[in-house]
């Protein structure tokens, strides 16, 4: 059974690593702006797509995880940024995030940008679960599903631009890389996968 549910990975290698790539934006072709459901069940298409809170709970949960985050910016240089001990806890929590810390000889960004989503619940434009007085999701971060705290410092699910975009927090965007309010061209996310056996 957890087989077969992780056939839905795409799987790559990163050097000894085997990840599952749960989220990529390449293009403009998938809406993120998504309510509940679709951010726990998944959607999108072959290049632009978010597998779901519940398939990426389960593979938090078969083995400690590395989360790694691929950024591009407009001249397509590649900013990555990885996370050990990486978790989302099941649907009881709202799928609370956490980790164990950030892995800075694996990265080549200036600092960990995800520490105000650490430990907080999953929100979407139409379930708020932040700490803000309003909706992170609908009021800065352009109706993105994520980990908003008061509210967050990175927004991959948020909109993508056709150029560089400056001070638009509704656009994708990682604090570390570029600012935390400056759009960037494309990003990947991946969760480390069980090594498989021989
Ligand atoms: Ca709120």
């Amino acid at each position: 059974q957890t087989d077969a549910r992780l056939s839905a990975c795409r799987k790559v290698c990163r050097g000894s690593k085997l990840f599952c790539v749960f989220q990529q934006r390449l293009t403009d072709s998938v809406n993120f702006s998504r309510p509940w459901p679709d951010y726990v069940s998944g959607f999108g298409d072959e290049d632009n797509f978010w597998i779901g809170l519940e398939l990426l709970s389960l593979i938090t949960s078969l083995s400690n995880s590395t989360l790694r985050a691929e950024l591009f910016d407009w001249s397509d240089a590649m900013f990555s940024a990885e996370y050990l001990g990486f978790v989302v806890k099941n649907a009881s929590t709202q799928y609370t995030m956490d980790y164990a810390g950030f892995l800075s000889a694996n990265s080549n960004v200036t600092g960990d940008s995800l520490s105000l989503c650490r430990g907080e619940k999953f929100s979407t434009m139409d379930r708020d679960n932040d700490n803000f007085g309003g909706s992170c999701s609908l009021i800065y971060h352009g109706a993105a599903g994520w980990w908003f705290r008061g509210c967050s410092n990175v927004n991959p699910n948020g909109w993508m631009t056709s150029g560089q975009v400056d001070n638009f927090p509704k656009a994708v965007h990682w604090y570390s890389v570029h600012g935390n309010k400056n759009s960037l061209k494309a990003v990947r996310l991946l969760v480390q996968l069980p090594t498989e056996g021989p």
